[in-house]
């Protein structure tokens, strides 16, 4: 089957937390692609991704960046499929400018927008899942036996001090 998420980052540098996102679509078995996408080292290089991504057979683009954090938004500028945005933690600020960069988009152009850093790159998975999952019931399955895992390990542990 071909990549249905193409999972985006600015920067080699963002891998440390978009692999979060690559981990979680793959323990979910959702195929997908990784490339680092520059939207001001390699616009054009953007443009041509973004553009092409739906003919594809892409159906969810998770783009990850950090600091001036415009790759989700410019993404998204370009294509019809749904853009979700995961700010990376940047060193200077600590997030918040990607987080704004990438929230605070004009009426017209949406771009879903996640948590920064960690909690956010294995929440774009699992959204991409979640829109997946109404058209794959394989997928669907997927993400419910992962809810599942995760509500028994809390139920199965509710001491939390240190044994
Ligand atoms: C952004 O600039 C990237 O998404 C990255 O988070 C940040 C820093 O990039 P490097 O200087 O580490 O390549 O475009």
């Amino acid at each position: 089957m071909s990549a249905l998420v193409g999972v985006i980052m600015g920067s080699k540098s963002d891998w440390a937390t978009l692999c979060h996102t690559v981990d979680t679509l793959e323990a979910l078995g959702i195929e997908h692609e990784v490339k680092v996408v520059s939207a001001h080292r390699t616009p054009d290089l953007l443009f041509d991704y973004a553009a092409g991504a739906a003919d594809r057979g892409l159906e969810v683009i998770i783009a990850g960046a950090g600091g001036a954090a415009h790759l989700p938004g410019m993404a998204a500028a370009k294509t019809p499929l749904p853009v979700l945005g995961v700010p990376v933690q940047s060193s200077m600020l600590s997030g918040v400018d990607s987080l704004l960069s990438i929230v605070q988009m004009p009426a017209g152009i949406p771009t879903g927008t996640l948590a920064i850093g960690r909690a956010g790159a294995i929440n774009a998975a699992l959204l991409a899942a979640a829109m997946l999952g109404n058209k794959y019931p394989a997928i669907r399955e997927a993400l419910e036996a992962y809810r599942a895992e995760q509500t028994q390990k809390v139920l199965d542990a509710p001491d939390p001090r240190p044994t």
